[in-house]
């Protein structure tokens, strides 16, 4: 994979400035010389649009409003590096399977418009579209398997029931003997569904975005969000106040230290989601297992890892790790239904912080405070959703009004009891 540093601008246009000689060069002289792929500005004084928080969703979102919408005075202010938080921690799977119509509607967008995401940044995002199998382990989660997989089909999104010998078929190291403690009875299979390399995406994102002029800063924490009659007029931060009409917040854990600071509170818990890898090993699995009853998921990554999560902590917290008993519990289920686990060794774990609804659905929202605009509670399962977020998010803050897909998604529905509750489709990681 190709470092964000290593400029390729020229590539973007057609005109390769990279020969294999040149890589050869390259790999050579210690990344001396090699042009950033993105500026690294000051932050000017005044924006049309600031937007807080610079991971996947963030930066799409800067990218749209610059390249769909022409509000091109957009900044997009990191409080640490792009991609530090839950974009670069996540484990990658990307999917459109939920049961509602709503969730549908935003996951497929997002699904379809990976799949030409690549192209459209000129981007290598890895994006694989190896399927995403998630098992049934009990009667219950037979019948519920049913209704989910018929309400998928319902809205034109694939998805195929497989019986225990299609799944060994498929993943010859499960175990699938009746014997175990979290038998496989079934499990429903989505072929476009696979993963991507996370921080490819916050990259891509970066470097498209900083083409249409948008300005990238890091280390620039968000500290107050001001405000006057009503509406908000600009950003304090650690780095100086920046003015702006328009203020997109997109910081998955931290939301609700965020709108605390506009006077607003957000119907969302922060804990921590924990992940590991083994060490790398040749493939031995090409596609993505979720087991929502035991808590845990596999897949395999490029580099050879096997990578495994978990499901989230059970308190609430804002330090990126987590406890010992969920890596435990995690690891038990492993080995149980893939035996070949117990040979390895564990590489590294770390954790992140994930920002849950009551209903394991996002907001996608205008707030009280007028032009300023929060889009969090992505939780256990926004990577999937980066571009389809930022792209309806856009959207939002041009317009000043939810486009159809994005308007389930605003804060009223916790007044007006419109939730969507997709605590099932979110399972394997709750
Ligand atoms: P982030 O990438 O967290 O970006 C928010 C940014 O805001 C951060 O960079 C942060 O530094 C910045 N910020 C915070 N406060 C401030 C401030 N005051 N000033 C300036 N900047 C600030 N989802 C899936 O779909 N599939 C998965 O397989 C999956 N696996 C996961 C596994 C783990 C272990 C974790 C932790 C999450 C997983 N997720 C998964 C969820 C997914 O990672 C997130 O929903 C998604 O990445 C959120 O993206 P984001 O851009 O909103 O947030
Ligand atoms: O949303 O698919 C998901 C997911 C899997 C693991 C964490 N989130």
């Amino acid at each position: 994979m190709v470092t964000p540093t290593l400029g390729m601008r020229g590539l973007r246009r057609g005109k390769p400035r990279y020969s294999i000689f040149s890589l050869a060069r390259h790999a050579l002289d210690y990344h001396e010389g090699w042009q950033r792929a993105w500026r690294a500005p000051e932050p000017q004084p005044e924006y049309d649009a600031v937007i807080i928080g610079g991971g996947g969703h963030g930066l799409a979102t800067a990218f749209y409003l610059a390249s769909l919408h022409g509000i091109r005075r957009v900044a997009v202010v990191e409080k640490s590096w792009i991609g530090g938080g839950n974009t670069g921690r996540n484990t990658t799977i990307i999917r459109s399977n939920y049961l509602w119509d709503e969730s549908a509607a935003i996951y497929e967008h997002a699904l379809k418009l990976w799949e030409g995401l690549s192209q459209e940044l000129n981007f290598n995002l890895m994006f694989s579209q190896r399927g995403v199998l998630t098992l049934a382990h009990s009667e219950h989660e037979m019948k519920e398997m049913s209704r989910r997989v018929n309400a998928i089909r319902l809205n034109g999104i694939d998805s195929t029931v497989m019986t225990p010998a299609q799944i060994k078929q498929l993943v010859p190291i499960i175990d699938i003997s009746p014997s175990l403690r979290y038998p496989v009875m079934g499990g429903f299979f989505q072929q476009r569904g696979g993963t991507a390399r996370h921080d490819a995406v916050a990259w891509g994102y970066a470097r498209a975005a900083d083409e249409c002029g948008v300005d990238i800063i890091q280390n620039c924490e968000v500290t107050g969000i001001r405000q006057a009659k009503g509406a908000v007029t600009g950003v304090e931060t650690t780095r100086g106040f920046i003015k702006s009409a328009k203020v997109g917040c997109v910081t998955a854990g931290h939301s609700g230290i965020m709108a605390a600071m506009a006077g607003l509170r957000l119907p969302i818990e922060s804990r921590p989601l924990q992940a590991l890898v083994s060490e790398p090993i040749k493939p031995i699995i090409d596609t993505v297992v979720m087991s929502n009853a035991v808590h845990m998921y596999i897949s395999q990554s490029d580099k050879g890892e096997l990578v495994f999560g978990a499901g989230t902590d059970a308190y609430n917290s804002y330090a990126q790790r987590g406890s010992l008993p969920v890596i435990e519990h995690l690891l038990a289920s492993a080995v149980e239904l893939y035996p070949i686990v117990s040979r390895l060794r564990v590489m590294r774990t770390w954790g992140g912080i994930v920002d849950t609804c009551p209903d394991a659905s996002p907001i996608i929202s205008t707030t009280p405070v007028k032009g300023l605009y929060f889009n969090c509670g992505w939780g256990t399962g926004g990577f999937k959703a980066t571009p389809g977020s930022g792209h309806v998010f856009a959207d939002l803050i041009a317009q000043d009004r939810p486009n159809a897909i994005a308007a389930p998604y605003t804060l009223e529905r916790f007044t007006t009891g419109s939730l969507i509750d997709e605590h099932g489709a979110a399972g394997v990681a709750h």
